[in-house]
């Protein structure tokens, strides 16, 4: 079933939704969006959670994520001239671009703004056209008015259900017909004009998720997402730890470095196992050159986690003239001769860099893929789910160090509130937990939060409406029928 779902054509009309089909609150939204400015028709774009395999995906192993309720919605209208995106809430402003020539539009990384993410989404929509020699006609002044409720930097990834809402927009006011496998590999590549060096997992569960259900999402050799039923009789919450993390800011520091580290320990690996190291850019890379049959690959994953704790253990950080010796090259050569494919934002990670945790982050990523796995195979029955979400939040925490005190502190109060197992989702640093729930026991869970952690933690007299929300799967991106 997920793969006639994965390959159905997102822009034929079969494919739409009925606005009827959708939660009141959505509903709402929706009817905000129709009845802003001009008329036109809207695309919507779900955010995600996801329930286990953090930091794993651009280093090539599989994650477990699902869409939640709220989302980012696009309406596409037809101004006079230009590209013009704008947004139903003031606080964002409009910003208009005269030429329509995707190539000529760039992203200007230098000045952070809402809609360079719009911006990905057109680029990216032009990029699948030219991938499948799709020549439009003629191009087309275009509106894109936005409108969504996924916070900002909460971790459910905002940023990329808005690459995906404008990227299907593209495609829909160019009637190219796409699928939701191809229209999710673009929003991927589109996503890192932003400067980010993104995994595909966000992208992918907010274009095919299904209601009621989570995805085993695997990036090689190729795109495939499989339907996991999620175990009975447990719901899943999320709560957002109010601190704010928005990647594209200082990525540098957070996010890139952490890809930059786990790509130094892939090539130190390749090192120690003499294998080739042109074209090693992943853990996962290394992994497959080991493994000579898929039943191997656990095995050998258990051994790279245990070589790399080893390694940990004797070396806490090393710097980039450590690896560079490790390597046999020079230091100044690493930047051309490995990361070549991403050199700006590689090169601002060595700017900002003094040392490097290259074999405790290895070790997270073969352990907590390991779990992804032994979880993917069991599911629904998967025995004690939620102490792998705990081992995943201590991972985390410890080994991949993306964790914060806010999150820390939510996911003990959730644990003391009677969850079966919490973890930070997302790319963490801030954002949200999601934490595994009896379902008789969500009210008191929720109320004893609340208390715990936004009143007496945070000191606050008024929790956001949007801290917390309930989830056990929502349904992919569409466009959507008024
Ligand atoms: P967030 O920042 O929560 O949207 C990011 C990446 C994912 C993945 C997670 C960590 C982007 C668009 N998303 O998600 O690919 O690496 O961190 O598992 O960069
Ligand atoms: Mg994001």
């Amino acid at each position: 079933m997920s793969e006639a779902h994965n390959s159905s054509v997102i822009t034929a009309e079969s494919t739409f939704q009925n606005i009827s089909s959708f939660d009141a609150d959505v509903q709402a939204r929706l009817n905000i969006l129709a009845d802003h400015g001009e008329k036109g028709y809207i695309l919507r774009a779900p955010g995600r959670v996801n329930l286990l395999g953090e930091h794993v995906d651009y280093s090539g192993f599989g994650v477990m994520p699902m869409a939640v309720a709220s989302d980012v919605c696009v309406k596409v209208s037809y101004p006079s001239s230009g590209l013009v995106i704008d947004n139903v809430e003031s606080r964002f402003d409009t910003k208009t671009y005269d030429n329509l020539t995707s190539s000529e539009l760039e992203v200007d990384l230098a000045n952070h703004h809402w809609s360079h993410y719009v911006l990905c989404g057109y680029k990216a929509a032009f990029d699948a056209m030219e991938k499948k020699s799709f020549a439009p006609p003629a191009l087309k002044p275009l509106r894109l008015t936005v409108y969504g409720n996924v916070p900002a930097g909460s971790g459910l990834s905002s940023s990329s259900a808005l690459v995906v809402a404008s990227t299907l927009a593209v495609c829909s006011a160019y009637d190219f017909e796409i699928t939701r496998t191809e229209l999710a590999v673009a929003a991927i590549e589109g996503e890192r004009h932003v400067g980010t060096l993104s995994g595909g997992m966000d992208q992918s569960a907010s274009i095919l998720s299904q209601t009621g259900s989570a995805l085993y999402i695997q990036f090689v050799p190729s795109l495939t997402a499989s339907r996991v039923t999620l175990p009975a009789g447990v719901t899943f919450v999320i709560c957002n730890c109010l601190k704010k993390k928005e990647k594209a800011v200082d990525a540098s520091q957070y996010y890139n470095k952490r890809v930059v580290e786990c790509r130094l320990a892939a090539l130190l690996l390749a090192k120690r196992y003499n294998l080739p190291l042109e074209g090693v850019k992943t853990l996962r890379n290394v992994v497959d050159a080991l493994v000579s049959s898929p039943a191997d690959m656990l095995p050998t994953m258990v051994e790279l986690a245990d070589i790399s704790k080893q390694e940990s253990a004797k070396t806490e950080a090393s710097t980039l003239a450590d690896v560079a010796a490790l390597l046999g090259c020079a230091e100044g050569d690493i930047l051309s001769t490995f990361f070549s494919d991403r050199a700006t934002a590689c090169a601002d990670v060595f700017a900002d860099s003094a040392n490097f945790s290259l074999w405790k982050r290895a070790q997270h990523v073969f352990e907590e893929s390991a779990r992804v796995m032994g979880v993917a195979e069991t599911m629904p029955d998967a025995p004690d789910f939620g102490k792998v979400m705990n081992a995943s939040h201590e991972s985390c925490r410890d080994l991949f160090e993306c964790s914060c005190d806010e999150l820390n502190k939510l996911v003990g109060i959730c644990m003391d509130s009677g969850a079966l197992g919490s973890r930070l989702t997302g790319a963490g640093w801030g954002g949200c937990n999601v934490s595994c729930v009896k379902e008789g026991e969500v009210d008191a869970f929720i109320a004893n939060v609340k208390q715990k952690y936004y009143v007496e933690f945070m000191g606050m007299t008024e929790v956001p409406d949007n801290a917390i929300c309930v989830s056990n799967g929502s349904c992919g991106a569409s466009r959507v029928v008024i």
